[in-house]
């Protein structure tokens, strides 16, 4: 007989004992985890219920606003705020932060999350995800201003994220690896399905939208131009290139068999700052994969170490094995020198 899988919350209570993780954050991923049943629901639905197009508003960045994108945000906002720790919650689709407390206290969770990344891929069927990422407080906040969420991916406890793939996944870390869930259709449960994730130190394979090459700068250039090279090329061997246009998708890829992502800023995306967000995308990814052996960069810093200066703030993303990825690092830091 094979062995019973461990549930979500078999989990977390084994977390609790092994690595002390609060009963508040337990509630907290439980909702998260509801939230994402939820969304996924709503998405498989979707051509029934005719939600898979756009709405005729615009978030906060100024991009046309998916009705998805706004029912997930809904879900989120109405089920992430029941344990009594959740100080603020802070969405890629609103304009400011939403405050749960009046005097948010010291070891209060703030929670980020982007509720449907990808949303592009949603009228053809391919995978989207939710992002989401915790911090603790680490003093009392004397007043609410939105500058108080802007803290460093470092400080990070929990990170993780959902794939609304052919399967739902749930994968998360609350800094002691990255295990992953699955929906278990019917039973309503997410179930230990991917245990600790670990990445390769090294791999042949590379995603990044090369429709944007001409504006890339000289180092992301490189890199691929050697990437593409193949066997005769300095890297001596060949690479296979992935693009599924949806963040979540491509980090659960890494996270299963290898390879780098990267979403540099360019010539064209430079007046932003990039196109990927620091506190929804960069940062829970990043944290997830540093936690699964992985590293993440701007190509010049940490991406858990970039100080956020703004809540919507954008940044170069380039995550994955640590082999490519410092590679990278090291032609921006040729670069400049
Ligand atoms: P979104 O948050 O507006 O959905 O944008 C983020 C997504 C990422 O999931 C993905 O990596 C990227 O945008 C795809 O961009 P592109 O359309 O340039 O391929
Ligand atoms: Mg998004």
């Amino acid at each position: 007989m094979t062995e019973a899988r461990q549930t979500l919350r078999q989990f977390l209570l084994q977390e609790r004992k092994k690595n002390g993780i609060s009963q508040d954050m337990m509630l907290l991923i439980e909702d998260i985890a509801t939230s994402c049943r939820i969304i996924a629901h709503q998405i498989r639905n979707g051509p029934f219920l005719d939600i898979l197009g756009a709405t005729e508003t615009s978030n906060v960045q100024g991009e046309t606003q998916k009705q998805l994108d706004v029912i997930a945000n809904d879900v989120f906002l109405s089920h992430c705020s029941n344990c009594g720790r959740v100080a603020a919650l802070v969405s890629e689709e609103i304009d400011d932060v939403i405050w749960l407390k009046d005097a948010p206290e010291k070891g209060d969770y703030l929670v980020y999350f982007d509720p449907l990344d990808g949303s592009s891929n949603l009228n053809v069927n391919l995978s989207v995800g939710s992002i989401f990422s915790v911090v603790e407080l680490e003093e009392d906040l004397a007043t609410l201003s939105n500058d108080a969420v802007l803290i460093k991916g470092a400080k990070q406890v929990c990170a993780g994220y959902s794939l609304y793939g052919p399967s739902t996944s749930l994968v998360l870390s609350t800094g002691n690896g990255v295990n992953g869930f699955t929906h278990k259709i019917g039973s309503g449960e997410f179930l230990l399905t991917f245990a600790d994730m670990k990445l390769p130190e090294e791999t042949e394979e590379f995603a990044i939208n090369t429709s944007r090459y001409r504006h890339w700068t000289p180092p992301i250039r490189r890199y691929v131009d050697e990437c593409l090279d193949g066997e005769t090329g300095v890297r001596k061997k060949p690479f296979n290139m992935r693009w599924t246009a949806s963040m979540v998708a491509e980090v659960h890829r890494i996270l299963t068999r290898g390879g780098v992502f990267l979403y540099p800023k360019d010539a064209a995306n430079a007046h932003m700052g990039g196109k990927l967000r620091l506190l929804y995308e960069a940062n829970p990814m990043g944290f997830i994969v540093e936690q699964a052996g992985g590293c993440a960069t701007t190509g010049k810093e940490r991406i858990l170490d970039v100080q956020p200066t703004g809540h919507h703030q954008r940044v170069s993303v380039i995550l994955g094995c640590k082999s490519e990825v410092e590679l990278i690092e090291s032609y921006h830091k040729e670069e400049s020198t």
